[in-house]
């Protein structure tokens, strides 16, 4: 028998909080007053950086109302880690080499629909649920990217409206809760869409809709009626945890915590008042309520986004591993400030209290930020989801406005040579997306042809409104750009793109 004996750190939980070291902010309010009012699904990093952290700084004001109960929607996974430390989880806000910890206990139950998902559905019935937020991702709400519309043919939608008891797609859910709540004389939740669609909640809204409407009619003339779904702009900058900063958060804590979230200190969440049975003061920890969202979410959806989407393909296919090493290269960043100035910023109405240039300046310190190791392969992930909104939106409107897009056309080339699956030093990596099948068997089938690969993905609707695939100009544009990157590389496509002007 050996002497070695290891020794478990202990778990995070309420009873050590005390025990914490003093510089690691922790709830200051007692957590068992606190009930639930919110139900989110889809309990992943950013919500757990974003969405909580203000409802934590509201409860942490006196509320007690608005506890979060979080769902798990994929697997049990996250659920599973945060139970045994008492949904207490730690961000850890990151910036030049200043750590900030804090333990967050805005979520105060979770659970998952892989084994639960009669309680949740039950839970979301209550009437002391009063809103019900979500970060699903775009592919989450079942959605044709091209038009925004519900995807009828998609097959978590054709099973959830075989046996709607049983849903296991969110429109689905969505909607089984508010029939359980109106069978039950409980008005309805407002459903607070946190992903970055283009209106996201008036897009929701219309899913959701059209899902009732082929399932009962009568329920969709209830939703159209009775259902608020404000838009939202979220923002804050959360890559996936990895295990590093595990390590990172256990050393600062003196404790076990199997979920941290990493993220930066920037944040951002602007709000459209529409809350029929009333909401947390999230104002009051820095959110922004206005009428229109819109103006803020196209600013952040193209600039931020956008910019991340090119970063990601061109990053991915050159081997660049993360948004700060992109923009330590000699080059990208240079791209980067083109796409907002030529093709982006052109495109956004006046933001309120907002100077579009310096948003866009920032930006670029955020994409530096040296302590969030963001993973250009996670970004690159559902492209088919991600470039219409981020891209192909604004290019629509630029070529409406007589000018051809001078960036955008590079970011879709060097996205149609990712999905050949295999970078410029002969690496191979997953190509993530809902249509990924599709994808990968038009790339694999037009490799050595560029005109022949251009055309065969211009030919997807779900991606490329019929508009945009139909300009000549465009399409000529990308084709030259994905020539070049095929043949002769990012390095030199990057040194002759920035040759001209
Ligand atoms: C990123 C976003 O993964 C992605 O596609 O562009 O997750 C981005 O980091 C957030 O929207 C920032 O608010």
């Amino acid at each position: 028998m050996t002497m070695t004996a290891t020794i478990e750190a202990e778990r995070l939980s309420d009873a050590l909080l005390d025990r914490l070291p003093a510089s690691v902010a922790r709830p200051a309010y007692d957590r068992a007053a606190v009930t639930p009012g919110i139900v989110h699904l889809g309990l992943g990093a950013f919500c757990r950086a974003h969405l909580a952290t203000y409802t934590d700084a509201v409860l942490a004001a006196g509320a007690t109302d608005w506890g979060i109960v979080g769902v798990d929607l994929l697997s049990p996974a996250i659920r599973d880690a945060l139970k045994p430390q008492d949904c207490l989880y730690t961000v850890l806000t990151r910036e030049d080499g200043r750590d900030q910890v804090q333990v967050v206990g805005s979520f105060i139950d979770a659970m998952a629909t892989a084994d639960q998902r009669d309680a949740v559905i039950a839970l979301m019935a209550r009437p002391e649920i009063r809103i019900v937020t979500l970060t699903v991702t775009e592919k989450g709400y079942c959605q044709d990217a091209a038009t925004g519309a519900l995807d009828e043919a998609h097959p978590l939608i054709r099973a959830d409206l075989a046996d709607p008891a049983q849903p296991r797609s969110v429109p689905g859910l969505l909607v089984e809760a508010i029939r359980a709540r109106r069978a039950a004389g409980v008005p309805p939740f407002t459903v607070l869409v946190c992903d970055n669609l283009a209106q996201n909640g008036t897009k929701v809204r219309g899913i959701v809709i059209r899902f009732a409407e082929l399932r009962d009619p009568e329920l969709a003339a209830y939703i159209a009626a009775q259902v608020s779904f404000p838009c939202t702009m979220v923002d804050r900058i959360t890559p996936a945890t990895q295990d590093a900063d595990r390590l990172a958060v256990d050393t600062a804590l003196g404790f076990e915590d199997r979920w941290p979230v990493v993220t930066e200190p920037f944040r951002q969440w602007v709000i459209e008042d529409r809350f029929p049975l009333g909401r947390p003061a999230w104002e009051t920890a820095g959110a922004i309520i206005v009428d229109d969202v819109h103006p803020f979410e196209l600013m952040k959806l193209r600039c931020l986004n956008g910019a991340h989407s090119l970063l990601a393909y061109l990053s991915v296919v050159a081997g660049i591993g993360t948004v700060a090493e992109a923009m330590a290269d000699p080059q990208l960043p240079a791209v980067v400030r083109r796409l907002w100035a030529e093709d982006l910023i052109p495109t956004l109405p006046p933001v309120p209290d907002t100077d579009i240039p310096a948003y866009t300046q920032a930006l670029e310190a955020r994409f530096r930020n040296p302590g969030i190791r963001h993973r250009t392969l996670q970004i690159s992930s559902d492209g088919s989801q991600k470039l219409p909104p981020r891209l192909l939106e604004p290019a629509r409107e630029r070529i409406a406005a007589g000018v051809q897009p001078t960036v955008i056309p590079l970011a879709v080339a060097a996205w149609m040579r990712f999905l050949l699956g295999e970078d410029e030093a002969g690496a191979v990596y997953a190509v993530a997306d809902p249509l990924a099948g599709d994808l990968t068997r038009i790339a694999q089938a037009h490799r050595d042809d560029s005109a022949a690969l251009v055309d065969a993905l211009f030919a997807v609707e779900d991606i490329f409104a019929p508009e945009l695939a139909a300009d000549a100009g465009f399409r000529a544009a990308v084709a030259a750009q994905l020539d070049s990157l095929m043949h002769v590389g990012v390095r030199a496509t990057l040194t002759a793109f920035l040759a001209q002007r």
